[in-house]
């Protein structure tokens, strides 16, 4: 199953690279997309709408200041969507971070860290890791090796 990374904009690509970056290095494979849920409204419907049979196991959306993309998209699929909410230049993000967190319940949209990229892309590995066993040694893999640099970790003072 593909992983969907969804923006809002281009200008967020620079913050969502490290998710591609990962899943790449994980193997997944994945589509990267510009779709607004203002701007391109229809477009945000048909994706959702069609995501589960065009592949898709899981949608990662990013966006920011008024970022209803996540929630639209959740609102239209029953695929998991993990929202990342993109650090904005007038509120630093929190109006991104409240606009992913506050779904109405019934919609569940997983909502990251401010720029939380790589943790999307993780989140999206570990929901893919449910029913595919190389994925999941991969990320056990990963998790060995992550604990291991820390604990070869030295401060120099
Ligand atoms: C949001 O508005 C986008 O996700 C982006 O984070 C922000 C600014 O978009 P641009 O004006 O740079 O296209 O919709």
């Amino acid at each position: 199953m593909k992983v969907a990374i969804i923006m809002g904009s281009a200008s967020d690509w620079e913050t969502m690279s490290p998710a591609a970056r990962t899943l790449k290095e994980f193997g997944v494979e994945h589509e990267v997309r510009v779709i607004s849920a203002h701007r391109t409204p229809d477009l945000a419907a048909d994706f959702a709408k069609n995501a589960k049979e065009n592949g898709f196991g899981v949608i990662i959306a990013a966006a920011g200041g008024a970022a209803h993309l996540g929630g639209v998209l959740a609102s239209m699929t029953t695929l998991p969507v993990i929202g990342v909410p993109i650090k904005s230049k007038a509120l630093g993000g929190m109006d991104s971070l409240l606009s992913i967190v506050q779904m109405p319940s019934g919609i569940p949209v997983a909502t990251m860290a401010i720029d939380g990229a790589k943790n999307a892309a993780l989140y999206a590995i570990h929901i893919l890791a449910l029913s595919d066993g190389e994925l999941a040694a991969k990320l056990d893999e990963f998790r060995r090796q992550q604990t291991e640099k820390v604990l070869r970790t030295t401060i120099e003072y």
